[in-house]
């Protein structure tokens, strides 16, 4: 219910102004950070964390945390994004209805991944696919837990990749275990491999 609320929040009252939080981080330790500047309530953001998946040596994503503010007809407050961002022409599979509604974690078990996707499915080109956000209510009162980008409900959560080699691109997958208590984003496990294609195990 409050997830799609806030779909509607970005999508017709879009005034999203992202500022990543990096800059206003203190660690506490664990790998959570919260946002002071914010105030009182503010959910802890978990650390940015990079991957280079191939072992190249070269960067292919990023997962990190985004404060974004959104602003309805006569309320508004904050919410925080756990994105994942590609490095280096890196990209996401992300699935494109009827040219418009844009679906990530679709993926299962069984599931072909392939290096040359047939519509609808793509490789995601702005960069950044939204994973995990948690929102504040117009009565300031932040969300008790986090919502997961995805049709399905629970862990683990499949993603479809390209990543870059050289001068060409693997193709892969990653499992992630998404925690909605706090919103940190783990690679639980993932392949790739220079074949045209590749299938999710079981
Ligand atoms: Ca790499």
């Amino acid at each position: 219910m409050y997830r799609s609320m806030g779909k509607a929040y970005v999508l017709f009252f879009l005034i999203l102004l992202l500022i990543n939080v990096g800059c206003d981080k203190n660690d506490n330790g664990d790998g959570i950070q919260k946002v002071e500047r914010f105030g009182e309530g503010t959910p802890a953001v978990p650390n940015a964390v990079t991957y280079d998946l191939n072992a190249d040596s070269v960067d292919d994503f990023q997962v990190d945390y985004d404060l974004g503010i959104w602003d309805g007809a006569n309320e508004s407050g904050f919410l925080v994004l756990g994105v994942l961002e590609s490095i280096d022409e890196s990209a996401a599979l992300i699935k494109v209805n009827e040219g418009i509604d844009t679906e990530i974690l679709f993926n299962r078990p069984n599931d072909t991944i392939w290096r040359e996707p047939m519509e609808p499915f793509k490789w995601n080109e702005s960069g950044q696919v939204h994973i995990t956000e948690i929102w504040q209510g117009g009565d300031g009162i932040w969300s008790e837990e986090w919502t997961v980008n995805s049709e399905f409900n629970s862990n683990p959560y499949y993603l479809g990749v390209r990543v870059k080699e050289n001068e060409d691109f693997l193709v892969g997958w990653i499992k992630l275990e998404i925690d909605k208590t706090n919103g940190k984003i783990k690679f639980e496990r993932y392949r790739l491999t220079a074949d045209e294609f590749i299938i999710i195990p079981e």
